[in-house]
């Protein structure tokens, strides 16, 4: 076995050869470009030991069975062959356009003849005249788009023993293992949010036996080249080779590209041998080998695209790299490896959920979800919730994008929905389970992108309404357009950035933090002003209500949409401007503004009970009769979840108004929308309906083998839909009260849940035995009293910061919990 290091080039920094690219196909979504395995699988692995692990006892052969990685900002899919590996590659600052202004200059004179045709009852003519005059130029927003993909090319082998591949959620590492030739290869990957690169980790148990060709693959337009030894002026002369990624992001729609680009993939084998040409890089005979992968683009903010993705990769590499050279060869890994377990477990530990163990944990993740539904797996539906959360920590860290349609995770130029932000559902779900999973410091990347819509909204509710204050439609990309797109009876919808202030209002809600608050009110107060001086009039009775609007996507009369005042509009007013009265005094601010909002309020069209006795959806009661009365969106039902205006409590005929609706709807829908339902049920304390939803959500229609949603196609808001409807028949906390086990259902008679979070600043932990509560602990994080329940009965308790309360089973305190 050679061990001399074989140079290729003495010149440091030297760049060995350059090629130009030419944007070409490249199979993200599929594993076409990497050569297959056609030998033997021997022998079975055994289920990983930590339990909180996804894993698999073949390669995945899709995109949708690869397992993701991410930092927040750097994302990988890793499919785990054994003839190839690859790495599917995400950066969320890669997507294609530049800074543009969308904003529709004939809108303002149009939107008088609109609300006339309206409130005359012509929509169709309404919703033509606003396709004409009102929607955004161009009519669609920027997508989010794939890096491409690192490909490692291995010799293969005739046979492999006890292959598996995993993720495991409580180190967020992907691995890879397997026997052939009497050598037990591991590959470990991880995106670590401390060193800001991906680490992939080739080892084997004997000396010399790792060999590859490495290279990357993109539809972007790229130059591709190899440097060496570029790491060499920062620790001394070694051998490494990195290949680089130079290119420019695509146009879209007619926005030109703006962002640089740059990837790199330095590779670190320790003995062996290393060589490189044009655009690829081959090694030999090594004992182990370390890649790091760091990907940025030019973008700073919405408006500046000024950034040196070049200088940005170069150090990401050159600080990896100098931890790993650090001691001895491979115990700087080992630091970076122990960094980035640390700062992914200081958030993923918060919380701890057990709903029963069975057998069928021992089998691969992907034939439990075939079986969740009939069969009896609590564990998966507690994995699928700790999934969640890993998705949620992996999308969306302090700093980054927030959580887009697939979180971080797009293997096309061109996904569903551009995988953008859409904001009349999937942006808001993506973080209902952030508060009550105890991760709040994940909607840090929203609150920034929703004070960049402040700004950009004012431009739009200036030109198109004519109007103070911000708005946003439907949609939004990195590039923050507030205008409406697609067409009117999807984009004509100005309460987009409305609901999405509901999201960091409950930010405040759990957390009381008030300089978070001062950071969000200028835009509470600039959202309502828009409201203000837009909500009109209706000619019957003569309530306040938004115009042009829509319930969303939801058309009343065929392909027609176009409304006035729909529930739900009128529900997220009700909030934000009570949030903003709230706020206001909190903050000892805006006395007469405050007024103003209250007398608002006051006049807003207020819910309605319809002829079916359901809770009507628009002012006219058009439900029973509307074209798709199945629809996936149950918007007026945002009353219930995620606000509390209906509550099963304080609003009993309510509650049972949006029952009839939900009954009216059915309970299937896309994978989103059936997540909705079940925190819906659960708010109606129904547990059983809830878990009935959970098994049509937690089922190969809606869930792929690794275990991201389906709408379908891949949609990440039903991982986090579904978390968040998990918590909620577990936990509840508005309207006052923290309601212990309000819609536990029979399939989950005993467990424990640690870490929860409850609004008013509260860490609750429960256990249960029998269906029936047996203990629960409350620590108080901010001293505010509380009110907690458990079926009839409720308690009053006052704990100062820091104090904690033991609960029995009758909520008596527990003195020996
Ligand atoms: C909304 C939904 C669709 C899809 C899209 C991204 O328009 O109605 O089902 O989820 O967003």
């Amino acid at each position: 076995m050679s061990r001399t290091f074989k140079k290729i080039s003495t010149i440091a920094g030297a760049l060995f050869f350059s090629i130009l690219i030419q944007a070409h196909g490249a199979p993200g979504g599929t594993t076409n470009s990497l050569p297959t395995f056609t030998g033997e699988f021997l022998g079975e692995a055994p289920p990983p030991a930590e339990p909180l692990s996804l894993w698999y006892r073949r390669p995945a052969t899709n995109w949708v069975s690869a397992l993701p990685v991410g930092n927040g900002r750097l994302g990988a899919m890793v499919f785990g062959g054994i003839a190839g590996e690859q790495l599917q590659l995400n950066e969320d600052t890669l997507w294609a356009g530049g800074p543009y202004d969308p904003d529709n200059t004939n809108a303002l004179a149009a939107l008088p003849e609109v609300r006339r045709l309206i409130f005359d009852g012509k929509y169709a003519e309404a919703q033509k005249l606003a396709s004409q005059k009102m929607m955004g130029k161009p009519l669609k927003q920027m997508p989010y788009e794939t890096i491409g993909n690192l490909v490692l090319e291995f010799p293969t082998p005739a046979t492999v023993g006890n292959y598996r591949r995993d993720l495991n959620l409580d180190t967020a590492i992907a691995s890879v293992t397997y026997t052939s030739g009497g050598v037990k290869f591991t590959r470990e990957i991880f995106s670590s949010p401390v060193d800001q690169v991906i680490v992939v980790r080739l080892t084997a148990d004997k000396l010399g036996q790792i060999s590859f060709i490495a290279g990357l693959n993109t539809p972007q337009k790229v130059e591709m080249s190899v440097e060496v030894n570029t790491n060499a002026p920062f620790v001394g002369a070694t051998n490494d080779a990195t290949l680089v990624m130079r290119g420019v992001n695509g146009q879209s729609s007619g926005i030109k590209g703006a962002l640089k680009l740059q990837t790199r993939v330095c590779v670190l084998p320790s003995h062996g041998k290393i060589s490189a040409d044009a655009d690829k890089i081959s090694v030999t005979n090594a004992d182990s080998v370390t890649l790091l992968i760091a990907a940025a683009t030019s973008y700073k903010n919405y408006h500046d695209v000024s950034g040196d993705p070049e200088a940005i990769t170069k150090q990401q590499i050159a600080g990896a790299y100098y931890k790993w050279r650090c001691g001895s060869f491979d115990n700087g890994i080992d630091t970076t490896r122990a960094d980035h377990i640390a700062a992914h477990r200081e958030l993923f530990r918060r919380v701890e959920l057990n709903l029963g163990k069975t057998d069928a944990m021992k089998l691969p993740t992907d034939e439990r979800i075939q079986h969740f539904a009939g069969g009896n797996d609590p564990q998966l539906a507690a994995l699928y919730f700790q999934f969640a959360r890993y998705l949620l920590i992996c999308s969306s860290r302090p700093g980054g994008q927030p959580a887009n349609l697939q979180g971080l995770w797009n293997s096309s130029m061109s996904p569903p929905w551009d995988s953008k932000y859409t904001i009349n559902i999937n942006t808001e779900m993506n973080y209902w389970p952030a508060e009550p999973g105890n991760l709040g410091e994940c909607v840090e990347p929203l609150a920034a992108m929703v004070l960049d819509l402040a700004q950009t909204g004012e431009h739009t509710a200036q030109v198109m309404y004519g109007a103070r204050g911000w708005v946003a439609h439907h949609n939004t990309d990195l590039w923050r357009a507030t205008a409406p797109i697609d067409g009117p009876q999807w984009g004509l919808w100005p309460m987009g950035g409305a609901w999405l202030l509901q999201n960091l209002w409950e930010h405040y809600q759990f957390n009381g933090d008030k300089k978070f608050l001062e950071k969000i009110y200028p835009a509470m107060q600039g959202s309502a002003q828009f409201f203000l001086d837009t909500l009109v009039e209706e000619p019957t009775h003569h309530w306040l209500v938004t115009c042009p609007s829509l319930s969303p996507e939801n058309p009343h009369i065929n392909n027609v949409s176009l409304c006035a005042g729909p529930a739900m509009d009128l529900e997220i007013l009700r909030d934000l401007f009570a949030n903003c009265i709230q706020a206001s005094e909190i903050l000892g601010r805006d006395k007469k503004f405050r007024e103003q909002l209250a007398a608002t309020r006051a006049q807003l069209a207020p819910l309605q009970i319809g002829s079916a006795g359901q809770l009507q959806e628009w002012l006219e009661d058009w439900d029973t009769n509307a074209p798709d009365i199945h629809h996936r969106h149950v918007s007026h039902l945002y009353g219930l979840f995620p606000s509390d205006q209906i509550d099963f409590y304080t609003t009993p005929e309510l509650a049972a108004t949006a029952k009839k609706s939900l009954e009216l709807r059915g309970d299937k829908a896309t994978g989103w929308a059936t997540a909705w339902r079940i925190n819906l049920w659960a708010r109606l304390h129904d547990g059983d309906h809830a878990y009935a939803i959970l098994q049509y959500l937690l089922a190969p229609e809606f869930t792929y083998p690794d275990m991201f949603d389906s709408c379908p196609p891949f949609q990440i808001d039903g991982n986090f839909g579904g978390a968040s409807g998990i918590i909620e028949m577990l936990l509840q906390s508005q309207n006052g009260e923290i309601e212990f086990l309000p819609a536990l259902p029979k399939a989950w008679p005993d467990g424990n849940v640690k870490g929860l979070r409850a609004r008013g600043g509260f860490e609750v932990d429960m256990d249960w035995a029998g269906g029936k509560l047996t203990a629960a602990t409350l620590h108080s994080l901010l001293g505010n009293p509380c009110k907690v329940r458990y079926g009839e009965k409720t308690v009053e308790l006052n704990l100062k910061t820091g104090g904690t309360a033991h609960l029995d089973g009758s909520l008596q305190s527990n003195p020996k919990p």
